[in-house]
């Protein structure tokens, strides 16, 4: 494993989707075991275990019961030591996903709050109504509806800013943070080497107010003790441990607070995920509507954060995918006649830039969206509610449909395509039919095909995995954007103490020419997604659908 996080990957399982060893439909820990070998081959240094503890899974799993007991349907707490073990000798850390904003209505906490215990009310936020039928504010739950639920036997509503039986957790109760840390310092000393905080710059809310012009998220995003709990979660659980590395999920931030979180000396975290340059294909931060990607803002997003976070020593987690977001290739590439080119572009444009990068189960296969059909094909609670949503505003049930085939979280919880068996290779062919459905192109689209296939999507992806531990002009180098408005193009320049990198990509399916393009004397060309070398010609530059290439000098 590198130790270093700038060289290293990280790749995220999502273990109900990933592999079922038992032939109940579920994915479960002892399949992760099973691939360890996998990801050792891929070159990742972490994997990333979305939640596996005891939980009712109304939001598979990050509707948390128990921190310290496993789900049975994902296996043991000897699976769990196993695993850690089994990772290590390979060189892999394990990062566990640490859900702290809320938990599960059937925590124990959340139950004696609802006895009227006053010890555990005072870790949630129950508060009255307005007036009579009112709720405390008019925020909305972040998968539809109020986020305030009613309590009749305490004429009281309870806060939740995720689904009603998630409730948020009271972060200025200091039992509340020093619960946290106790669970931290639990799973620190299993021999956990990082973590991930789901929604955790949520943690701190600032005032109980309407919000005229909003859902209410100005009240609680980056709220104003977010800086002093972490320092003080740092300071009292994994700041002590060099070996360590964190990443916060941060929801609708400011790259202001990123600095922070974020810094190399701020003692708060390693590093960030932000979403911002995923929401270019909504409507502001309206998920549920179709408009096409917008890929001037996408760059000037990806650009900003990746000379802002460089300028303020703040390090960034680089992704276009995970459990939350529809697949990449989809998304912004093809499915179509370029859809290897479009999935190693992609992929190309991600790792050289300068932060962490995440590989999403299924990414490394160019795996696509859910090919689903009908609203009963999917499972994700707020893909469930928002198609309800949307026929409630008045669209009919085939345009609600559409609009959750592009935007539903399910698009990446289809399950991991291992061969081109009944069930993927996921379950057993006489195994239970999966949870959530297989996608019918993993005859195409399987790890046992790309594996044997040195021009494969998993094969590019475990070169660029590789240049970053190579190179230190990847890991290290400043970065400087380029063709910031060309139509087409997507390219920079990494530099780091006299080497550098040219990194360029056409990010559409039809030729364009770079005019202007910078001459690439003494350069040679590291990687590419076409077979010949395609050089610049007197500053002209001529790329053929989706392609890329890296040059190094
Ligand atoms: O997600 C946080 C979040 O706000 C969004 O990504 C959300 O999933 C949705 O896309 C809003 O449109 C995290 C987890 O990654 C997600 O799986 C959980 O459902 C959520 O927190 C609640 O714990
Ligand atoms: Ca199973």
């Amino acid at each position: 494993m590198s130790t270093d996080f700038r060289k290293s990957t990280v790749y995220q399982i999502y273990p109900k989707s990933f592999c079922d060893t038992n032939g109940d439909g579920l994915g479960d820990l002892r399949g992760v075991i099973e691939k360890l070998d996998y990801i050792k081959e891929l070159g990742a240094d972490y994997i990333w275990l979305t939640p596996f503890f005891v939980s009712p899974q109304n939001d598979n799993g990050y509707d948390v019961e128990d921190y310290y007991q496993i789900d049975p349907r994902y296996g043991t707490m000897e699976d769990v030591e196993e695993l850690i073990a089994k990772a290590a000798e390979r060189g892999i850390g394990l990062m566990f996903d640490m859900v702290f904003n809320h938990v599960s209505t059937r925590h124990q906490w959340f139950r004696r709050a609802m006895e009227g215990d006053p010890y555990y009310k005072e870790f949630f936020f129950f508060r009255r109504g307005r007036a009579k039928g009112q709720p405390p504010t008019n925020w909305e739950s972040k998968f539809g509806g109020s986020a305030w639920e009613y309590v009749e036997k305490f004429d009281e509503y309870y806060l939740h800013l995720f689904d009603v039986t998630q409730a948020d957790l009271n972060w200025d109760n200091e039992n509340v943070r020093r619960e946290v840390q106790k669970i931290v310092r639990f799973w620190m000393d299993k021999g956990v080497k990082g973590f991930r905080f789901d929604v955790v710059n949520l943690i701190s809310k600032a005032a109980f107010e309407d919000d005229e012009n909003g859902d209410g998220r100005r009240f609680y995003t980056d709220g104003p003790n977010i800086h002093r709990y972490l320092k003080e979660l740092h300071d009292a659980t994994f700041g002590t441990d060099d070996g360590i590395v964190t990443v916060g999920e941060m929801s609708s931030t400011s790259i202001e607070n990123c600095y922070r979180y974020a810094g190399r000396k701020t003692g708060e975290l390693s590093m960030v995920f932000s979403f911002h340059h995923l929401k270019v294909d909504f409507m502001g931060n309206e998920k549920w509507v179709l408009v096409p990607a917008d890929f001037q803002k996408l760059k000037s997003i990806v650009f900003q954060w990746q000379t802002g976070m460089a300028k303020h020593d703040a390090w960034n987690a680089v992704f276009w995918c995970n459990h939350d977001q529809p697949r990449v290739v989809s998304r912004f590439g093809s499915e179509g006649g370029y859809w290897k080119e479009s999935a190693k572009m992609l992929a190309t444009i991600v790792h050289c830039l300068r932060g962490t990068p995440y590989v999403y189960q299924g990414e490394e296969l160019g795996m696509t969206n859910a090919d689903f059909t009908e609203i009963s094909q999917f499972r994700d609670v707020e893909s469930l509610n928002h198609y309800q949503i949307l026929q409630d505003k008045g669209l009919s049930a085939s345009d609600a449909l559409r609009i959750v085939q592009i935007h539903s979280r399910d698009n990446g919880r289809t399950p991991m395509q291992w061969d081109a068996s009944r069930y993927a290779g996921f379950t057993a062919e006489d195994g239970a039919e999966p949870w959530i459905g297989v996608n019918g192109n993993h005859d195409r689209i399987n790890a046992a095909a790309q594996l044997t296939d040195p021009d494969s999507v998993f094969h590019y992806y475990r070169r660029l995995i590789a240049l970053r531990k190579e190179l230190d002009v990847i890991s290290c180098g400043d970065i400087e954007p380029l063709a910031e408005h060309h139509p087409c193009i997507f390219a920079y320049r990494r530099t780091y103490e006299g080497h550098e990198l040219l990194v360029a990509a056409n990010f559409y399916g039809r030729s364009c020419q770079w005019k202007d393009a910078p001459d690439l004397i003494g350069f040679k060309r590291i990687i590419g997604n076409y077979r010949e070398e395609n050089r610049p010609e007197d500053g002209l530059w001529t790329f053929g659908p989706y392609e890329t290439s890296v040059w190094y000098r």
